[in-house]
């Protein structure tokens, strides 16, 4: 058994979710914040037969895009002196962050 968790833009996860469910996989769906940009985003805990974990991964790949986004340089962290000017940085989000991790055990009580 292994647990895919994958990181994917809020706009791919609705998608994702319904074609994952729709191919006979489970799928639990949670609400995370990006450490860097401090946006949402969502984390999806698939977990599969490790026969299978290629199959997700497709489903992920198909689903998710890359998109670029244009946001404001990082404020700096609380505490640090100087004068603090933003300026437009461009970053490459997602498709998905993906973590395949083996799991022990797994029950259902
Ligand atoms: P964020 O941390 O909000 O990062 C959003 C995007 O900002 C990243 O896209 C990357 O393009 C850029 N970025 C992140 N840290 C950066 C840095 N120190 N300098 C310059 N640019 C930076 P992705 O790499 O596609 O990541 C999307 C989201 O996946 C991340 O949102 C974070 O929530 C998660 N993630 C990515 N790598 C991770 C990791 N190693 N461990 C845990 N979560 C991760």
């Amino acid at each position: 058994m292994k647990l895919v968790i994958a990181i994917v833009q809020d706009d791919d996860a609705g998608d994702l979710v319904d074609i994952i469910t729709e191919n006979g996989f489970r799928v639990t769906k949670l609400a995370t914040t990006g450490g860097f940009l401090k946006a949402g985003n969502t984390t999806l805990m698939i977990g599969v037969e490790k026969e299978k974990v290629d199959l997700v991964l497709k489903h992920i790949e198909d689903v998710c895009k890359v998109r670029k986004q244009v946001v404001s340089s990082p404020s700096p962290v609380a505490g640090s002196t100087g004068v603090y000017v933003p300026y437009p940085v461009e970053v490459s989000i997602g498709g998905a962050t993906i973590f395949v991790v083996d799991v022990d055990k797994f029950l259902r009580v």
